[in-house]
């Protein structure tokens, strides 16, 4: 490289350096330590090693780049400022302000040119796993002669991301499935918040990720871009396994008094500090957001290059297009999450006369009739595929060399599920699901909140959804989960009361657009009810329905329930008539769509002025808000118990007894 080459590199990377601590500074709040330390890695992805192209972040065969350690955002903004994204300097300037470009971690879907949001750390980490693996299972089903997809995975990860367990997990998968186009960049600083990371961190990590099976590489010096770019280089052509590559730099890189120190974190570094670094630099001390016009000319060029890599890639891609008309249609409809017609012709209705049903076992009857239909689903379950239902009987194992198939196996690594199914729907072109029990959503929650801040349409299969569970116990029984789940925006939670508003709950599921959709779903068997075939469609829809009216004169009371619950009111409402009590029947699978609902529907099923009482198997808070203080709730205030089902079931007030009791005390009879 030439001197002069090198000059400007030093520019551009001491470019990102000052912007980042200025825009600290400014904002009074943020880390400008890691962004001075590992400038010199985005500055040499983005403008040597990425095919990207800034005036159109969204190219589907774009390189995806992954922030995990997103507390160091201002490395990534000044990045994409310099390269010709759509953020201006200004909103460098308006770095962690109200309505600004630049939040404080970097939000997907906010800011042109983040890929996923992250702060949660490991949480990236997680999510590269499945954009990597979206990249790998597309290539296979849709490469032919041409290759329309080929992209790589970068990710830059810090100590934290490497020590939570959902980046082990992540990391572990992503070896076995030999991904060979998911490139780890660690900063290996030795530092985090309290300190040196020797207070609680003493593996080798690569020797870690050698016993994954990735490819490791270790770079002695951040600034050495000559060692930089032959590992990334090296990294590219491992064609067979993931790629670390440790690099070993120094937070707060030349600030006299903070580099290699955790003050150089989460507090900007003083006017002082920031005037002697920038001295060390050859920076103009007392400049602020200054961006050399020759290193803003220099970064730029990636807006040159970019419609460049595009453009080759539309050329091939129209090549294979004329070669593969059918297969080309295939593609842009799941590019634009569009669903097929007819994509529901195979759906099943299921009748009152069939056996009763458990609603995880009719969710897999309803996955492998539609998956035929939608070859854009792709999931599986954390080892509990035979409980959930969640294999699909017409695809093989997808596995290392085998792509192109779509029963996926996660192992016991829920939280790493929860990531790759966030990178899988942010890729494009897959709708993923993934599978475990109810408790267990506890384990990936972190990724599941990311999904609904993100809006992805993932789905969640929760199985095994109440104390119903049965002999495992109050370990196995969840209780709060529903309402925990619940009180994530945008989160649509549905849980059917049988067969037929499982069906429709997929329908919801699979139309819906602006966040994940969880399905809960039973162990036991349920019944068919009478209506659900005819109401469900339309009534799942709404979030709540009436299910049966009261039979004979107007409603005194409305019994409301979801999921296995529902059965008992039903019940209750024939015991109630009995005694000569009219009650009507609600089922609510959904609050979310429900709360959607006008007034008038809302008022025409819970109609104001009728005494309510409503039955789940979970915690009775939130069903107040449906009840009303008049009202009354049948739910759980505490943990589950070890015994058959229906045992936990009646001892814990869940028989249709309890419901005619409380119904009756509720009117005064
Ligand atoms: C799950 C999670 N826990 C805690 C934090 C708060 N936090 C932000 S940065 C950080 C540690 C930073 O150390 P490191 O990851 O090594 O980054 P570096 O010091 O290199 O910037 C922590 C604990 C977080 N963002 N996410």
């Amino acid at each position: 490289m030439s001197e002069k080459s090198d000059q400007l590199d030093q520019l551009c990377i001491n470019t990102i350096r000052t912007l980042s601590m200025d825009a600290v500074e400014k904002a009074h709040s943020g880390h400008p330590g890691t962004p001075m330390a590992l400038a010199p890695i985005v500055y040499l992805l983005f403008t040597r090693f990425m095919r990207h192209n800034p005036a159109d972040p969204g190219w589907p065969d774009r390189d995806r780049f992954v922030l995990s350690c997103g507390h160091a955002s201002m490395l990534l903004y000044s990045i994409l400022h310099l390269t010709g994204y759509r953020l201006p300097l200004e909103e460098l300037k308006r770095f962690r302000q109200w309505g600004s470009l630049t939040p404080g971690h970097p939000e997907y879907g906010h800011t042109p040119g983040v890929e996923t949001t992250t702060g949660p750390l490991g949480q990236g980490c997680g999510t590269s796993v499945g954009m990597a693996l979206a990249e790998a299972h597309l290539g296979a089903r849709f490469n032919r002669e041409e290759s329309i997809v080929e992209h790589f995975t970068y990710v830059l990860c810090s100590d934290g991301d490497l020590m939570e367990g959902i980046s082990h997990e992540a990391a572990s998968l992503a070896g076995h499935l030999k991904l060979g186009k998911l490139i780890w960049l660690y900063d290996d600083n030795h530092i985090t918040i309290e300190g040196d990371t020797a207070l609680a961190f003493d593996e080798d990590v690569p020797r870690r990720f050698e016993s994954y099976g990735w490819q490791v590489q270790r770079v002695q010096d951040v600034n050495d871009l000559e060692a930089l770019g032959g590992a990334i280089e090296s990294a590219q052509s491992e064609a067979h396994r993931p790629s670390l590559i440790a690099v070993r730099s120094h937070i707060a890189y030349g600030a006299p008094h903070k580099q290699d120190t955790a003050a150089a974190h989460g507090s900007p570094l003083g006017a002082e500090e920031i005037r002697a670094a920038k001295r060390f630099y050859g920076w103009p001390p007392d400049k602020s957001f200054y961006v050399p016009p020759e290193a803003l000319a220099h970064c730029r060029r990636a807006l040159e290059r970019g419609p460049g890599y595009q453009a080759s890639w539309q050329e091939r891609f129209e090549r294979w297009q004329a070669a593969h008309p059918q297969l080309a249609a295939e593609w842009q409809r799941i590019q634009q999450r569009e669903l097929p017609p007819d994509w529901d012709r195979d759906l099943p209705v299921f009748s009152p006369q069939e056996p009763p049903l458990a609603s995880r076992a009719a969710s897999g009857k309803i996955l492998n009739a539609i998956a035929p239909h939608l070859p854009e689903l792709l999931g599986g379950a954390a080892d509990l595929a035979p409980s959930t239902k969640t294999l699909l009987a017409g695809s093989q194992d997808l596995e290392a060399g085998h792509y192109g198939e779509r029963n996926l196996h996660f192992g016991i690594r829920e939280h790493a599920m929860g990531a790759v199914l966030n990178g899988l729907a942010l890729h494009g072109g897959i709708r993923p699901y993934g599978a475990t029990f109810l408790i267990f959503s506890d384990y990936m929650r972190p990724a599941v909140r990311l999904a609904a801040l993100m809006k992805q349409p993932v789905i969640y299969i929760w199985t095994h959804d109440s104390i119903a569970q049965g002999e495992d116990g109050p370990t196995h029984q969840p209780v709060e989960q529903l309402l925990a789940l619940r009180a994530i925006p945008n989160m649509t939670l549905l849980r059917p009361a049988d067969a037929n508003e499982t069906a429709a709950a997929w329908r919801v599921a699979l139309e819906h657009d602006g966040g994940p959709v969880g399905l809960a779903l039973s162990r036991q068997k349920l019944p068919t009810l009478v209506g659900t075939a005819e109401k469900a469609p339309e009534g799942v829809r709404r979030g709540a329905y009436i299910l049966a009216e009261a039979p004979g004169d107007p409603p005194q009371l409305v019994l409301l329930a979801s999921g296995s619950e529902v059965q008992l009111i039903v019940a209750a409402q024939a015991e109630l008539q009995r005694q000569g009590v009219q009650a009507r029947v609600v089922s609510m699978p959904c609050w979310e769509l429900f709360d959607e609902q006008v007034r008038d529907y809302r008022e025409s099923v819970l109609p104001p002025k009728l005494p309510k009482l409503a039955v789940e198997a979970g915690t009775a808070r939130g069903w107040r808000d449906y009840v009303g203080l008049e009202g009354d709730v049948i739910g759980l205030d505490r943990f589950g118990a070890s015994a058959p089902g229906a045992i936990v079931l009646e001892k814990l007030g869940f028989s249709v007894d309890e419901v005619v009791r409380r119904a009756r005390a509720l009117l005064s009879l």
